[in-house]
Order: C-alpha cells, then sequence, then structure tokens
C-alpha cells in the first residue's frame, strides 16, 4: 500500500551529546530540504550542543537518564508523527539522503529503513577495527536470526509510526540499533536497507569500540534467548550430539576389537537421546515463534 509522507508528517529525532562542531549543519540540511520538526534529545552535552540546536531551530529536550538508548526509547514516547528519522548529530550522514531513506516506507514495502554504510563511505569515515567489527556483527546476526541485514549498526533510520510505538527498547546504551533491529523481527515488522552515503566524523566519538562492541556482541546473542530461544535448544542438541557421534563412534571401534565400554555407552545413549530432544523441543518452539510473529503482523494489518 503506497503512503503518502510529506515532510510534515516526519519527525527528525537526533539524540546527541557534546556535538556542537556537527549538530548545526545537520538541523541547517534538513531545514533546507523542508523538514522543520526537529527533535533535538541531548545527554547532557557539556558543550554548547544544546545552544546551537535551539538557534538553528529544533526543539531540544533533556534525556531524563543516560545513554543513546534511553533517550532514542524516551524520544518515542514524546512524538507522535508518522514516521520518525533518526540520525546522529555528528555529520556522518547526509540529511539529503533523507528521500532515499523514506522510499521504502512510501512504497509501504517497509515499516523500518536501515541506510546502509558499507557501499559508499569516505575515506577514513570507518577505522579498521569499526568495519571488521561491522561486518562480524551483520554475519553473526544473519547467522542467528536469518534476517538478510547487512549494516545493522547504522545510526540512520527511519520507522513507522506503528514500528517506534511497539518496539520495547530496554537496553540504555549503544546496543539500541540492534535491540531495535531484533524488536523489528520479532514483531514482525519488516526491514528494508538503503545505501547512503558515510561521512568522516566532526567532533569526538562517543561510542568505545572494545567496551561498547563487547556489550553489541552480548547483545546480539542475548536478545536471541528473549526471542528466538529455538536457536538456542538447536545449539545445545547439536553440541549434545556432536559428543555423542564421537564418543559413540569410539564406544563401537573398541566393541569390534573385543573391549567394551558399557559405563560409556550409556553416555552415548544420554548424549544423543538429549540432543534428539532439544531439538524436538527447538523445531516445535520455532513453529511457535514463527506463527505468533505471523499472527501479529496479521493482526495489526488488520486493525488498520
Ligand atoms: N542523548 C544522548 N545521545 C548520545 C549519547 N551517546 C551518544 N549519543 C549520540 O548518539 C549519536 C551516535 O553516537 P556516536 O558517538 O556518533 O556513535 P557511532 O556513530 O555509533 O560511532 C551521536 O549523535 C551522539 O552524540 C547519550 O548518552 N545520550
Ligand atoms: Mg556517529
Amino acid at each position: 500500500m503506497e503512503r503518502n509522507i510529506t515532510p510534515e508528517d516526519v519527525t527528525i529525532l537526533i539524540p546527541t551529546k557534546n556535538e556542537e562542531e556537527g549538530i548545526g549543519w545537520v538541523i541547517e540540511e534538513f531545514k533546507k530540504l523542508g523538514y522543520n520538526n526537529i527533535l533535538v534529545i541531548d545527554g547532557h552535552s557539556t558543550d554548547r550542543t544544546r545552544e546551537i540546536a535551539k538557534e538553528k531551530g529544533a526543539k531540544v529536550v533533556l534525556q531524563t537518564g543516560k545513554g543513546k538508548g534511553q533517550a532514542v526509547a524516551e524520544a518515542f514516547k514524546l512524538i507522535d508523527s508518522e514516521v520518525v528519522v533518526l540520525i546522529d548529530g555528528d555529520g556522518t550522514y547526509d540529511p539529503k539522503d533523507v528521500e532515499k531513506m523514506l522510499e521504502p516506507i512510501r512504497r509501504g514495502i517497509a515499516e523500518h529503513v536501515i541506510g546502509n554504510r558499507l557501499e559508499n563511505f569516505e575515506d577514513g569515515a570507518f577505522t579498521r577495527l569499526n568495519l571488521i567489527g561491522n561486518k562480524i556483527f551483520n554475519a553473526l546476526f544473519r547467522f542467528l536470526y536469518g534476517v538478510p541485514v547487512y549494516d545493522m549498526l547504522s545510526g540512520y533510520r527511519a520507522f513507522t509510526k506503528e514500528l517506534y510505538k511497539s518496539v520495547e527498547l530496554k537496553k540504555h546504551g549503544f546496543e539500541v540499533e540492534t535491540e531495535l533491529t531484533v524488536e523489528t523481527v520479532a514483531k514482525g515488522f519488516r526491514i528494508a536497507e538503503v545505501p547512503i552515503n558515510y561521512y568522516k566524523r566532526k567532533g569526538k566519538a562517543n561510542l568505545h569500540p572494545i567496551k561498547d562492541g563487547w556489550r553489541i556482541g552480548k547483545a546480539i546473542i542475548e536478545l536471541l534467548v528473549r526471542y528466538n530461544p529455538a536457536k538456542y535448544l538447536y545449539f545445545l542438541g547439536g553440541l549434545f550430539l556432536l559428543l555423542g557421534l564421537i564418543t559413540g563412534v569410539y564406544v563401537v571401534y573398541e566393541w569390534f576389537h573385543h573391549v567394551s565400554h558399557d559405563l560409556l555407552a550409556i553416555v552415548v545413549a544420554i548424549l544423543v537421546l538429549g540432543g534428539v530432544q532439544f531439538i524436538a523441543v527447538g523445531f516445535v518452539l520455532g513453529y511457535m515463534f514463527k506463527s505468533m510473529s505471523e499472527m501479529k503482523r496479521i493482526i495489526r494489518e488488520g486493525m488498520k
């Protein structure tokens, strides 16, 4: 279903923490493009970020808690427009790409759009560590969740109202992009990725590649338990079967050479049967999970 989205239907959401070097440019560019609903949610910047944002005509609020995740969750409650476009205040993303970001929503093919930075980025926009980390996390995510995303940690995103009003964000920091992506798949919404430009940062980064990278990696795995326990059971079952197989081959081999390992044979049986059970339960859970998200999608569409 095609949707008519005009700039008045959109709120540009910019979480900031000490972005005095970039924030002015970001707001100005959006204004030039006709986007005037701009909300800056600030994490108690100690520089001139809030002043500049007000000067340029954005609405500025101070987040009540800490971290980008908490700021985004709080802003989602304050906003009521048809579409939210989330963007960094550091000038790394191009406001001019906003029409590209809105395209899948206008065409009605996605509720959540991710700007993919990885095809078209300026030299020096990513450090080598960030680029490798990004590729690993995306590969891990695709493997665990079975969803084809290539830049799940991107900070340039667009959401429909149904989406941003129904996602539950519990993580407070830079796990927010992961949680947004997981919540989207878990609730049966559709994701689209569009290629965007990505530039070198103005000002100092807030994200710490090791500390935050670790937390993001943990979140990718942890959130799977919350939304797809089946995958965990497959993993456990696979491990049991593998151990059972190795021990079993050994027991049978020895038996042919007239040595019998009674106790080990019992262990083999337990491992194999246990493994099969994990997988069987996982299969049922997986089926339930899939039908539930399908049902949620149908119910939502019926309510429109
Ligand atoms: N409100 C708020 N914004 C934050 C916080 N930490 C980072 N940000 C903003 O979130 C955006 C993304 O952070 P950034 O440091 O650019 O991380 P990166 O783009 O993932 O490397 C930037 O606009 C930051 O200023 C925070 O604790 N509170
Ligand atoms: Mg950034």
